[in-house]
């Protein structure tokens, strides 16, 4: 009986386990590779370095924030007109439409969301694959979190790139590789803004902890009860 209810309290945690989103971070990969830099145009560190991003993220304190602050264009936005300045984009060696890009989230963590800023034209991604591994090589990607998705084109013409946010369930991890399947049609290279996760709060990844050891409070004080 004590074992039934025991693992009656274990399952009842397991299933509270759903994490809330009301209060969040942004979290920014400390490092990043791709698997075929070999001439990148554009350094591959500013994608996670909030280079060319209309606010930074201590300014803009949650990652729902992210596209509230204003709505619409007035969200946070990859001013992509400095592109030529090569201060603020990643571009992939020419004649390399496809690859995998690897984040180091620098610990692990549990994420639920991707927020992804394209390059602009026909060189911005279009379809990838999010897969979250537990190591950073590339013998397997480790796994895919939902359904292969396609980012939007912006054209040259607008100058920047607003904010675009890809879910999936909630995953512990500390690596992420974005599997980039093509670009939008240019044949030249690859270009991408900036990239960020949804760093799901503490204590709500925590709450499966917590119940279990109420459980476990609430049936030392039964046996009690009923040891009188
Ligand atoms: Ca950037
Ligand atoms: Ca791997």
């Amino acid at each position: 009986m004590k074992k039934l209810i025991f693992s009656t309290a274990i399952l009842v945690a397991a299933s509270l386990h759903s994490p809330a989103h009301a209060v969040d971070g942004i979290l920014q990969p400390i490092s990043v590779r791709f698997d075929d830099d070999t001439a990148s145009s554009f350094p591959l560190t500013n994608l996670i370095n909030q280079s060319l991003l209309s606010s930074n993220y201590a300014t803009v304190g949650s990652f729902s924030n992210l596209t509230v602050l204003g709505g619409g264009t007035s969200d946070v936005i990859h001013n992509s007109v400095a592109e030529v300045n090569n201060n603020g984009v990643w571009s992939s060696g020419n004649f390399i439409t496809d690859g995998v890009l690897t984040f180091d989230l620098g610990r692990e963590a549990l994420i639920s969301d991707l927020a992804f800023w394209n390059g602009l034209g026909t060189q911005g991604v279009r379809e990838f694959e999010i897969y979250a591994d537990d190591d950073d090589n590339l013998n397997q990607l480790g796994q895919k979190l939902g359904a292969t998705r396609t980012a939007t084109m912006f054209p040259n013409t607008v100058n920047n790139t607003t904010v675009q946010i890809f879910n999936f369930n909630p995953v512990r991890t500390r690596y992420v590789h974005l599997n980039i399947l093509n670009n939008h049609g240019s044949r030249a290279r690859i270009t991408a803004g900036e990239v960020a996760f949804r760093d799901v709060p503490f204590e709500f990844s925590n709450l499966p902890a917590m119940v279990f050891l109420v459980g476990v409070g609430g049936l030392g004080y039964f046996r009690n009860k009923k040891g009188r």
